[in-house]
């Protein structure tokens, strides 16, 4: 099933076959893939070749190594849709997976300029400053670093944070969250953020910028997360015209 006529590079050819084992579920999480050598009889390419595809789905998240073991099918991404404008806590409750955070840093400080002008407030106006790992059935899935106007959303502990800041400031505050700018990029995981996510470093991870707010036009939170690229993956439909 190689087409060695093809302009399509082998590696790929492997890779595409893998991942069509996957999709298939003739292979499924958790299960070890063929080793190198099988692979390199199977195909009757280079074992460079096998090691090239092996590698790049590694990368992309649909295998993971085991040092002196071999390597496996991980588990599914989590497909995170585009459309409409959720929260952590309530995405995962839909999906029937345990929502979970660890507060890494939670602090009142003043604003300073950058942040004042996207909040808009003045600088030196308080305003939290949050640092969470956010957890799927206690796995982590994205570093979550949040400034919100202390004024604006009152009351604010380290206990709601704790669970659902969305939830808070709904159910409690009473306010209504209505629309938010997002950005998307590509980034590698830091050491320290490898670290607090579980992944290794210089890895790709997806870099989300949001600023969101509410119905009366005010913004009440800047976002930066920074989300495993070998977990996630952001899902839109699009329609022509
Ligand atoms: C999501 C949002 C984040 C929001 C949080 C609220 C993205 C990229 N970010 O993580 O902006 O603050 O949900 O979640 O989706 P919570 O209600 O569980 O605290």
């Amino acid at each position: 099933m190689i087409d060695r006529e093809s302009p399509v590079p082998i590696y790929y050819q492997i890779e595409e076959y893998i991942k069509q084992l996957i999709e298939t579920e003739a292979l499924n999480p958790g299960d070890a893939i063929p080793s190198e050598r099988e692979f390199t009889e199977q195909f009757k390419v280079s074992r460079m070749t096998v090691r090239q595809a092996i590698t790049n789905l590694v990368n992309e998240g649909y295998l993971f190594r085991q040092k002196g073991k071999g390597t496996y099918v991980s588990k599914q991404k989590i497909e995170q849709t585009l459309q409409g404008l959720t929260g952590f806590t309530e995405d995962m409750k839909k999906r029937g997976m345990k929502p979970d955070s660890k507060i890494l840093d939670f602090k009142l400080i003043p604003a300073d300029l950058k942040v004042a002008k996207q909040l808009y407030i003045n600088e030196h106006d308080p305003i939290y400053e949050i640092k969470r790992i956010r957890l799927a059935d206690d796995l982590p899935m994205a570093l979550e670093m949040s400034y919100l106007p202390a004024n604006l959303i009152k009351g604010l502990t380290e206990e709601i944070v704790n669970s659902s800041l969305y939830e808070y400031i709904e159910d409690n505050l009473q306010l209504k969250i209505d629309y938010a700018t997002q950005e998307i990029e590509s980034s590698l995981s830091h050491e320290d953020e490898a670290k607090l996510l579980d992944i290794p470093k210089n890895v790709p991870i997806l870099l989300i910028q949001r600023q969101t707010f509410l119905d009366n036009g005010q913004p009440f939170e800047l976002v930066k997360s920074k989300y495993r690229g070998d977990r996630y993956k952001f899902v839109i439909d699009m329609k022509r015209r």
